[in-house]
């Protein structure tokens, strides 16, 4: 142990020295580890603050199964994934998992695993069948005993309310996320779940990824309900989205025990400045509040930026002052999910940026979508914090798919997966080290589960699933990640 480029040297280039073990002790002194170790051969560098809490994540339609069963309504993803040609071989998420069944032993897998806090969604059409209406109970009851489960098992709930499985009933009766019905019918069950779940939910997040539901499904056709609108109803669309987030950020108040925390999970656009220095960083914040001025800006700010707007011109979309005002509800904390970077570079434009295109050859991981940019987890952070003053943060997803394969011995030998978290979680750690209040961070995902258009063509689980028999087995990055827990720190 006498290794002159010991990871402790360059923690204090990093400015992290205030996290690490004593700063009277040479660097290449062995025998001064981090108590907290446990008896690792080495200091653990990168520990992070006592209190930081890691999780696993999940959404209803990826793992849940059971799409018929005690009442659920159809949604527009039973709806999708039931046309030919939409999704990878026609696949569709009526077994998934069966974790509808199955909820139990995933919570001892999650306890096995140590996370101490998880993220699960509920089904909008298993409460309310037909979007609105009398709740079933039925419905509810799973929320309830999974949620009874986890904190028996001493796990914290966080709770998503909208993760893209929109009751076909909305869909076709007023054109879903087209009409502000909808944005009224989500606050309305928004406000009714979390009055069920609060006496054991802490947290709450109204909807997950605008983007994806909205630009993905209504603007690109790729996603459920698989429309291509126009640009003025698609911002339309857009808005009510935004609207139907503070609707229900009202409704939780009203209807959840006091103290309750809501606030969203965003893939929200993070740029990261192409060259760490301060015209780029100025240029990357900039970015970072155009590029989600439609989602993010407009929830953080109360207001739509002007530059948006007149872009936009004719297809801007109509609201009122009313709509800002509920779009701007005050928030206890903010969700990012994070997979990829944005590189952004100052250039001489209006708002003082422009977005650099990555090259044919930039490397990405099992989906094509997935470039590599660890340092996404670092900026998205440093720029929510700085922009917003944001006090509470979470990474609500981040992780990876992979093209895992089960050995005869029952192992998955998924390094990509370890290398790809190991080293997010680096940025990550300097985004704590330097004070950007990231509470906690949710792998995507606890299980391999309906990957969307991607059906179960790619895997993102900690847990490969043998969809045959619905056994699951640890990947590596299973056993990696439940030492970072056992250790709080990247090993
Ligand atoms: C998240 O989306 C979702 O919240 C989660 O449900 C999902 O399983 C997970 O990530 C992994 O994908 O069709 O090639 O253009 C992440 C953001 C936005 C990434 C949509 C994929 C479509 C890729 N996603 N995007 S492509």
């Amino acid at each position: 142990m006498s290794n002159p480029f010991s990871r402790r040297t360059f923690g204090k280039a990093l400015g992290a020295a205030a996290l690490i073990s004593p700063a009277s002790a040479a660097p290449w002194q062995s025998g001064s580890g981090n108590p907290d170790a446990q008896g690792s051969p080495r200091p653990d560098f990168y520990q992070f603050p006592s209190g930081f809490r890691w999780g696993c994540a999940t959404a209803a339609y990826q793992i849940e199964g059971a799409a018929k069963e005690d009442g659920r309504g159809p949604s527009i993803w039973d709806t999708f994934s039931h046309t030919p040609g939409k999704v990878y071989q026609n696949q569709t998420g009526d077994v998934a998992d069966d974790h509808y069944h199955l909820y139990k032993q995933d919570v001892q897998i999650l306890k096995n695993l140590g996370a101490k806090i998880y993220r699960f969604s509920v089904s909008w059409t298993r409460i309310f069948p037909e979007g609105t209406g009398k709740p079933n109970p039925k419905g509810m009851d799973f929320y309830n005993r999974l949620v009874d489960e986890l904190v028996a098992n001493g796990i914290d709930p966080f709770c998503t309310l909208f993760h893209w499985d929109l009751p076909q009933t909305l869909q076709d009766r007023v054109g879903g996320w087209q009409s502000s019905d909808t944005s009224h019918a989500f606050g309305d069950y928004a406000g009714y779940v979390a009055g069920q779940l609060s006496d054991r939910v802490g947290h709450f997040f109204t909807m997950n990824e605008f983007s994806s539901f909205i630009d993905i499904g209504y603007k690109e056709g790729r996603f459920a309900p698989g429309l291509r609108l126009p640009p003025a109803q698609l911002n339309q669309a857009r808005h009510n989205a935004v609207l139907g987030h503070g609707l229900a950020v009202q409704a939780i108040r009203a209807k959840a025990k006091p103290g309750t925390k809501v606030g969203f999970a965003d893939n929200s656009g993070s740029g990261i400045p192409v060259i760490e220095m301060e015209p780029h960083i100025k240029a990357a914040a900039q970015a970072t509040r155009f590029m989600n001025a439609q989602y993010l800006t407009v929830i953080m700010e109360g207001k739509y930026m002007d530059e948006y707007l007149q872009a936009q011109g004719a297809n801007a979309p109509k609201f009122t002052p009313a709509d800002l005002k509920i779009i701007g509800s005050p928030l206890d904390f903010v969700g990012i999910n994070l997979y990829t970077p944005t590189y952004v570079r100052a250039a001489d434009t209006p708002l003082g940026f422009e977005i650099v295109k990555n090259p044919a050859s930039y490397p990405h991981m099992a989906s094509s979508w997935l470039s590599i940019g660890p340092e996404a987890l670092y900026w998205a952070p440093r720029h929510v914090a700085q922009i917003w003053n944001v006090k509470e943060m979470y990474i609500t997803e981040n992780g990876t798919s992979s093209l895992d394969v089960l050995t005869p011995d029952g192992q998955v030998y998924d390094t990509d997966r370890v290398m790809f978290l190991r080293n997010y979680l680096t940025s990550l750690h300097r985004a704590v080290a330097e004070g950007f209040p990231v509470r906690g961070y949710f792998v995507w995902s606890l299980l391999d589960n309906f990957e969307w258009a991607d059906g179960y063509n790619l895997r993102f689980g900690l847990y490969y699933v043998d969809y045959a028999t619905q056994k699951r087995y640890p990947k590596l990055s299973a056993m990696f990640y439940k030492e970072v827990i056992r250790r709080n720190a990247i090993v």
